[in-house]
């Protein structure tokens, strides 16, 4: 018997969240009482925390990253009847972690799904920060863009075209100064209208992948994803494997990237594992 699909339920899917509920948990968040995670990204001093303080007011609370001694910020806020809880990343320069700070960040935008990433950027330092918004818009296609310290951009005599920007990244981009509140309501409505889905985004990608490649990355997608079934992202853990990416390759031989899938690894996950390595 088939399911039926209906236009309703399609219409509800783009308002669905779309937050791993088991992967949060194993990475520390619990989603008990909200509708919907918004990741916030950036590079260290855009305004992160800034933002974070100013959207969460007292309600907050910081821990660890399960085996880390990274400390991790939770907050909450409601908009417009629904419940966010906000998680302020450690401040990243790639999705190609090299600190465990980084990887903090990218284990939980790659494999926790936000509902909405918000990323920070510095708009006195636009072309730097594009390189991790373009990493996150490769990994997810619900993204706002805060470009924070406008104020400083202004004071530089710079011009930052949002609207631009905002098309050519094929998401929603909200200039801001952090530090005097100003643009913070037009985030919150961004964030909402991509958390709901009245706003669907078209995230700039990757074009024309030479053949090779994309032979290559389907016949990876496809083994990553039977030997962790359930696992966010497999696209992304293939490209890295290809790259060499020696933390993707132990994250793979341990298993830890097994814990983050549906189902544990099985024995012969980690010789599949290795099996993998040799594709490259
Ligand atoms: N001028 C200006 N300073 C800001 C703004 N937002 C944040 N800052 C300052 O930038 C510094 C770094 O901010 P913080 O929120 O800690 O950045 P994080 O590292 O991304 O969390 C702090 O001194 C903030 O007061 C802004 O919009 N304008
Ligand atoms: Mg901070």
């Amino acid at each position: 018997m088939t399911t039926p699909t209906t236009g309703s339920m399609a219409a509800g899917c783009a308002a669905c969240p779309v937050h791993h509920v088991q992967n949060l948990l194993k990475l520390g968040v619990t989603m008990d009482n909200w509708n919907f995670v918004v990741g916030l990204a950036g590079n260290p001093n855009t305004g992160k925390s800034t933002v974070f303080n100013a959207l969460t007011g007292l309600r907050q609370h910081t821990g660890n990253w399960p085996g880390k001694t990274v400390t991790r910020a939770e907050g909450g806020f409601e908009y417009h009847g629904h419940r966010y809880k906000l998680v302020d990343l450690p401040g990243t320069y790639s999705l190609l972690a090299a600190s465990p700070d980084e990887e903090a960040a990218r284990d939980f935008l790659l494999f926790g799904r936000p509902d909405v990433t918000l990323v920070v950027m510095d708009a006195t330092r636009v072309e730097r920060n594009l390189n991790l918004v373009l990493q996150v818009l490769e990994i997810t296609d619900r993204v706002v863009v805060c470009l924070n310290l406008m104020d400083e951009a202004r004071r530089h005599g710079l011009q930052v075209d949002d609207r631009t920007l905002a098309r050519e990244l094929g998401v929603p981009v909200v200039p801001a100064s952090a530090r005097y509140r100003e643009g913070l309501d037009q985030v919150l409505q961004a964030v909402s209208e991509v958390a709901t889905g009245q706003f669907i985004c078209k995230p700039r990608r990757i074009q024309n992948e030479p053949p090779d490649l994309k032979r290559a990355v389907a016949e990876l997608v496809c083994r990553i994803e039977s030997v962790f079934p359930g696992l966010p992202n497999a696209r992304w853990v293939a490209l890295r494997l290809l790259d060499g990416d020696e933390r993707i390759i132990q994250a793979i031989r341990k298993g830890e990237l097994g814990e983050l899938g549906s189902v544990s690894p099985s024995e012969t996950a980690t010789t599949e594992a290795v099996r993998l390595e040799g594709v490259r």
